[in-house]
């Protein structure tokens, strides 16, 4: 029979790591209330809750909730996924727990889903997939995917997507839509050629500004004349050396769930940019007026959380912010006190790169600076790494901080709330605990 001590802190609490991030926020203190914990805030009533004597709780923010103690999630599974939460299965949409983002590419199994459709069945072969050039340009064009592999170079880039509403379940009062956690950022190597060449091929007129895309995926209500999503950027992010039509991703095709046949990337800006199953791509004299336009939108000045914003005070999104993730370990580890604990996570900034990445054992009191790579090409995420030991034993959490080459760092707490519930780039953390 196993002690109480050797069961780890997870099995006392019922809860599993996995699941563990859900609450990692802070956003609602109830169900710590209730088991008494908020009411008898002390060393001794936090420490008997988690099991473990805590070293750092000095440094410990008021009211703060460790991490061991935070509100466990669902779990289903879905199809070619291994292991990625389910938020919503019409249309699908999964994310992985960090833990599986350990990889420096990540493969399509573990990749975060983002559907605002029904994804289309592609009955003709890759190469037979057919998609137009028009709008603001001289010479519109009608290409196959095959034409489009045969005129145009090929490029091979490691890219990340992040969805715009990636760390959406941080935000109090709650904002409608997918409640993403960390996983909703995928860093894969996609095969294709330059928007730019090909919208260069279509001469584009001094008239045009903006980008509007069109994918084969289905509204929801099933009517062929609405589009799903049908977002743009304006001309230079198009025009952007990294901005690629793209069919493969990892060397392989693109899987259905990413868009096969073909897809756009526009990396570094929220992902609902990198439009899926691309049939148009529709130049335009005006910014985008297309399906969820009107979304991925935040107020131009900070604002009190659940007030209500107009649409002229609402920016469009363009680059995504300064974050990090520690990919390992999987939250809710046990090691030996004095024995060195090996981290290791990614880090990106949107257009920006990474220039430092800091962690801490001691809620954020000292701050050691971690390894960190360069990206591998632009718009990479880079990895980093720490070996970190624990004087003593007890309850700790490892706090990840990431700068941008700017100067930028990622928040300790929710940044600013804003309506839709974008931009959460709040540090990761994990739980430790020193046997
Ligand atoms: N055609 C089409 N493209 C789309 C979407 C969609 O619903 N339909 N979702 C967008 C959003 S909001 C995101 S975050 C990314 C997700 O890409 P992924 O599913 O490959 O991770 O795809 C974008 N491209
Ligand atoms: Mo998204």
């Amino acid at each position: 029979m196993k002690g109480k001590k050797e069961r780890g802190l997870w099995e006392l609490y019922g809860q599993d790591p996995e699941k563990a991030d859900a609450d990692i926020w802070q956003r609602k203190p109830e169900p710590v209330s209730r088991r008494g914990f908020l009411k008898k805030t002390g060393l001794a009533a936090m420490a008997l809750a988690i099991g473990s004597h805590i070293p750092f709780f000095r440094n410990m923010p008021n009211g703060f909730i460790p991490l061991a103690l935070a509100k466990t999630g669902e779990k289903k599974i879905i199809e070619g996924k291994s292991g990625l939460i389910v938020l919503n299965d019409r249309p699908v949409n999964a994310e992985p727990p960090p833990h599986l983002l350990d990889d420096d590419f990540t493969p399509a199994g573990k990749f975060f889903v983002r559907n605002n459709g029904l994804p289309p069945d592609v009955e003709v072969k890759a190469d037979q997939w057919t998609f137009t050039v028009e709008g603001e340009v001289h010479e519109p064009l009608k290409l196959t995917l095959g034409e489009l592999k045969k005129k145009f170079t090929h490029y091979t880039h490691a890219l990340q997507l992040e969805c715009g509403g990636n760390g959406r379940a941080g935000y109090y009062p709650p904002a409608k839509g997918n409640q993403w956690k960390f996983g909703a950022i995928g860093c894969a190597k996609y095969t294709g050629v330059r928007l730019k060449e090909v919208l260069e091929a279509a001469q584009l007129k001094d008239s045009a500004v903006y980008t509007g895309y069109y994918g084969a995926d289905l509204h929801l209500s099933g009517n062929p004349d609405k589009a799903s999503i049908s977002r743009g950027t304006p001309m230079a992010k198009a025009l952007e050396e990294h901005t690629l039509l793209a069919w493969e991703m990892n060397g392989e095709p693109l899987p259905a769930l990413h868009g096969f046949p073909l897809r756009l990337v526009s990396p570094g800006w929220p992902a609902s940019t990198s439009p899926k199953w691309l049939k148009k791509i529709w130049v335009r004299n005006q910014v985008h007026d297309g399906m969820k336009m009107d979304r991925y939108r935040v107020p131009r000045y900070p604002v009190r959380p659940g007030a209500v914003v107009s649409m002229e005070d609402m920016a469009i999104i363009e680059s995504m912010p300064v974050k990090s993730l520690i990919t390992n370990p999987k939250t809710g580890i046990q090691i030996r006190r004095g024995e060195a604990l090996n981290l290791r996570g990614h880090a990106w900034a949107g257009e920006r790169s990474v220039k430092a990445v800091h962690v801490s054992i001691d809620f954020g009191a000292t701050w050691v600076q971690a390894n960190l790579k360069k990206p591998v090409n632009r718009y990479a995420w880079q990895n980093w790494s720490a070996a970190l030991r624990f004087p003593t034993q007890g309850y700790y959490e490892v706090w990840a901080r990431a700068t941008d080459s700017e100067g930028t760092m990622q928040p300790m707490v929710v940044p600013g709330w804003n309506p839709s519930g974008y931009l959460n780039n709040a540090m990761h953390r994990i739980a430790v605990t020193a046997v």
